[in-house]
């Protein structure tokens, strides 16, 4: 820690806290994130780069975020930790500084497979999965995107049908995250009764999966197709406590909140990595932080962090508060994106060639960015989630 005099009293000064904003945090909300980086540091950021090249998140990674209390954190009972909201963020700031994979498996596993069943499945649904899939054990992955329906979910095709008390589930769903994996799908259907949501366990005779081969970002994750091919499905394979596209919307909503934290971290880490360089690098006699272009580059990069971390402690105490709602979900989730897209990119400007390879992690934070930029909503979407709550007009319909 550097310390800089104001004229006033020296100041304990951390380039990587501006705001100190860790003096904003309560004990047990510093322990959530030291404990996380702990694990990050140690067990994720010696290998990444070599799960990213080679396209995978190692499955022994899932019991450790499970013994770590990670996994549906933020949910009461059923074997999870039930912290506050801050602190699920907190875990996804620091989980997104090692690799947006880590935090979109950790996202899913809680926020859009483990949420659903904790709040709209029955009783058994819920002591059947959710203890597996806070310990680890058990997998879960979310299906509402279909080949044809992304951003307009409302315009899916997989179709659930009555057939005596069975269910008969047909249709696919596309880039689905931890699906390949995955020991429970939670899949969103249309029904009779409007979109429902169905626990569709690995194995259902007529559900298979195919992972998605190629993918330039978001490498240490799997992303796989879900196909239904007359899967016949029991009665209580339902989730009884919604109907209707509020129901994986209100999924979102948890998830999103995750990731205007999480790509503060990704954002944070590529800025770190920048720093370094800039007061290490020599070119023309002098470290290239030295020069005015490098510091500007490198105060906007400090400026946005803090922006963006600052927002998203406010939406957390919102959330913790019980006022956050979707629009402010829709303002950090547009935001720290957005920000943090730029920063790594910028960030990769200073490295110069070093930049481009996986010996930094600023291309692949970049890379993996523009997935999460897509997913969760994109980018114009968010913007017309606000657009339509500051007019009252409708873009979508
Ligand atoms: P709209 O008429 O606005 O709403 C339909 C019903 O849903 C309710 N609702 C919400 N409820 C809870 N939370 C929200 N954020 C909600 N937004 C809307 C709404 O009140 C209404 O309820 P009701 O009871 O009156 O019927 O629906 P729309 O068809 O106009 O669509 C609105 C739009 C475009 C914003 C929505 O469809 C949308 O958000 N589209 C984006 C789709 C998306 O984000 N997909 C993500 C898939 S999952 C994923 O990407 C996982 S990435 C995994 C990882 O992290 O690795
Ligand atoms: P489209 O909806 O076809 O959009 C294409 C472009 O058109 C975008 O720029 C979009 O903003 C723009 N556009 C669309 N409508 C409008 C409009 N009305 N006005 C202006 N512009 C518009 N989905 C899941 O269900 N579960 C998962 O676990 C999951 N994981 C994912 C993992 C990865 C790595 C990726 C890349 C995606 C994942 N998704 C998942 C899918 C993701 O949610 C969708 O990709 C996203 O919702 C966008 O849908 P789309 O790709 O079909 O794009």
């Amino acid at each position: 820690m550097r310390r800089v005099s104001f004229g006033v009293a020296p100041a304990p000064f951390d380039p990587t806290d501006l705001s100190a904003l860790g003096a904003e945090l309560s004990d047990e909300e510093r322990l959530v994130r030291d404990t996380v980086r702990k694990f990050v540091n140690d067990a994720v950021l010696p290998e990444i780069g070599h799960w990213f090249e080679a396209g995978e998140l190692p499955r022994e990674l899932v019991p450790e975020l499970g013994k770590l209390g990670l996994l549906g954190m933020h949910l009461e009972g059923y074997g999870c930790a039930g912290t506050n909201a801050v602190s699920y963020g907190l875990a996804g700031l620091v989980l997104e500084a090692g690799d947006s994979g880590l935090r979109s498996f950790v996202s899913v596993q809680g926020s859009l497979a483990m949420y659903p069943i904790r709040a709209y499945g029955s009783e058994e649904q819920r002591q059947q999965w959710l203890p597996g899939m806070a310990s680890g054990e058990l997998v879960g992955c979310f299906g509402l995107t279909e080949p044809d329906a992304g951003s307009d979910p409302a315009s899916m095709r997989t179709r659930a049908r009555r057939d005596g008390s069975d269910w008969i589930l047909d249709g696919s769903k596309m880039w689905i995250t931890n699906g390949g994996i995955a020991d429970i799908a939670v899949v969103w259907a249309q029904t009779d009764d409007g979109i429902r949501g169905f626990l569709v366990p690995r194995g259902t005779p007529g559900f298979h999966t195919n992972d998605v081969a190629r993918k330039l970002s978001l490498r240490a994750s799997v992303t796989s197709e879900l196909v239904f091919d007359s899967c016949r499905l029991p009665e209580d394979a339902v989730l009884p406590g919604v109907s209707g596209l509020r129901g994986p919307l209100s999924c979102l909503n948890e998830a999103r909140f995750g990731i205007v934290w999480g790509t503060m971290g990704a954002a944070r880490a590529c800025f770190e990595a920048a720093l370094s360089y800039a007061v290490t690098r020599q070119q023309f006699g002098k470290p290239i932080g030295s020069f005015q272009l490098t510091q500007a580059k490198l105060a906007d990069m400090a400026v946005e962090i803090e922006k963006g971390l600052l927002l998203a402690l406010h939406l957390g105490r919102l959330k913790d508060a019980g006022k956050l709602t979707p629009p402010q979900v829709s303002i950090g989730k547009l935001n720290n994106t957005r920000e943090a897209i730029a920063i790594a990119r910028t960030a990769r400007t200073i490295l110069g060639a070093n930049g481009v390879t996986l010996e930094y992690p600023v291309l692949r934070h970049a890379n993996n960015l523009e997935s999460v930029l897509t997913y969760e909503g994109t980018a114009e979407i968010h913007q017309l989630t606000i657009g339509r709550a500051l007019t009252g007009l409708d873009a979508f319909s």
